[in-house]
């Protein structure tokens, strides 16, 4: 039988490369959206896929461009589609709310209004997020739980779900959400608290670094591993039944708590690092997320293992062995 085909957009973020990694285990053609620059610049721009590169088929391709996302559907003809590509850091969506609207809004309707046309078959993956959650009206929170966003980024992100919803329901897609609570790893993108934290802990360590400049430490995030939530992306697939799931760990801790604990795995205390600054605080923050994962944890035998305690330390660990070798 020949080897099934899945296109992903955003196949160099964090998601996409574990994504990537994942479907190419189970003997997936695996097919990636790449914007032109990024097969300019491979080395700098494909750091996280360039371990498997040889094994993608790249198109060049973007969110802001209907005929380059049409022409890459119609050609690869794909079986499932996960579409993770997006302007995914809050912070810039207070910055910048247009691009941020243009791509996450637009890039989620080219892609399903391109499948409706061309490849109707296709089973469609939708990168939705806790964000779209914002000030959460109940704790912890659930497929059925109100939206109330509170940023733009999470506006966006519930424009696409409900794009996605309409497909499926108006023109009888398998087109599912996945809401996905913040999930780290040693790929993540600097910009994000986590990573930030454990990067400028090794080079505090390493003597390459000072300080470590953060915003709101009470915030509160249900951190998990984006290894173990693609997983969930691709079972989501594979139902009788499409429909949204929660993906979360279901327990919380707060930035401070991650601090502490990463600049602990170095025998450091962060308070004597650490220094608030206040162009770090979001004009609108979400002050606490936490999942109810119990209908993926029923319905897709999702099960997560991975304590907080090792994902800190693997993130740590992995940036001090980064930055030792530079
Ligand atoms: P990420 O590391 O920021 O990756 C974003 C991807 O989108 C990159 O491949 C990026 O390409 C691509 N992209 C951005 N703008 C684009 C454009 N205009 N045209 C084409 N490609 C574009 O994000 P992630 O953490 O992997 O997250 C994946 C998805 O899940 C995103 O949609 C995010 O919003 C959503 N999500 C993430 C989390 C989380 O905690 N990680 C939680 C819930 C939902 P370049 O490399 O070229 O920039
Ligand atoms: O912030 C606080 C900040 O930028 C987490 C994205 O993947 O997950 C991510 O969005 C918290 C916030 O992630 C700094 O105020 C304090 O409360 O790491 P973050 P995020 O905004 O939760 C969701 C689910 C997504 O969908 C997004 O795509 O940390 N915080 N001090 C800080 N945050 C940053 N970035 N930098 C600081 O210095």
């Amino acid at each position: 039988m020949p080897a099934k085909k899945v296109l992903i957009t955003g196949i160099t973020g964090q998601d996409g490369s574990y994504l990537a990694d994942y479907l190419l285990s189970l003997g997936y053609e695996v097919h990636g959206v790449v914007r032109r620059v990024a097969l300019e610049d491979q080395r700098h721009r494909m750091w996280r896929i360039n371990h498997i590169a040889d094994k993608i088929k790249f198109h060049s391709g973007s969110l802001e461009s209907y005929p380059s996302i049409f022409k890459i559907i119609e050609k690869v003809q794909p079986e499932e589609c996960y579409h993770l590509a997006a302007q995914s850091f809050v912070t810039y969506s207070f910055e910048d709310e247009f691009s941020t609207l243009n791509a996450n809004i637009n890039g989620t309707h080219y892609v399903l209004s391109a499948l409706q046309s061309v490849a109707p078959g296709c089973r469609f993956y939708f990168a939705a997020s806790s964000e779209m959650f914002g000030r959460a009206e109940e704790v912890p929170q659930r497929e059925t739980t109100k939206f109330h966003p509170r940023s733009v980024y999470g506006i966006s992100k519930v424009a696409g779900f409900d794009l996605t919803r309409n497909y499926r329901e108006a023109y009888d897609m398998y087109a599912v959400s996945g809401i996905l609570f913040n999930h780290e790893s040693p790929r993540r993108g600097y910009e994000f608290v986590t990573r930030k934290i454990t990067s400028t802990a090794a080079a505090i360590k390493l003597g390459k670094a000072g300080k470590l400049y953060l915003g709101n430490l009470d915030a509160k995030r249900d951190w998990g591993h984006a290894g173990e939530y693609v997983k969930a992306m691709h079972s989501m697939l594979q139902q009788d039944v499409p429909e949204d799931y929660v993906i979360g760990t279901g327990e919380t801790h707060s930035v401070r708590e991650f601090a502490d604990l990463a600049f602990k795995c170095l025998d450091m205390d962060y308070e004597r690092y650490v220094e608030i600054d206040q162009n770090f605080f979001r004009p609108a923050e979400v002050d606490l997320l936490v999942a109810d994962p119990s209908k993926a944890k029923k319905e897709l035998s999702w099960e997560y293992n991975i304590s907080f305690e090792d994902l800190v330390t693997e993130m740590v660990k992995s940036d001090y062995d980064h930055l030792s070798k530079a």
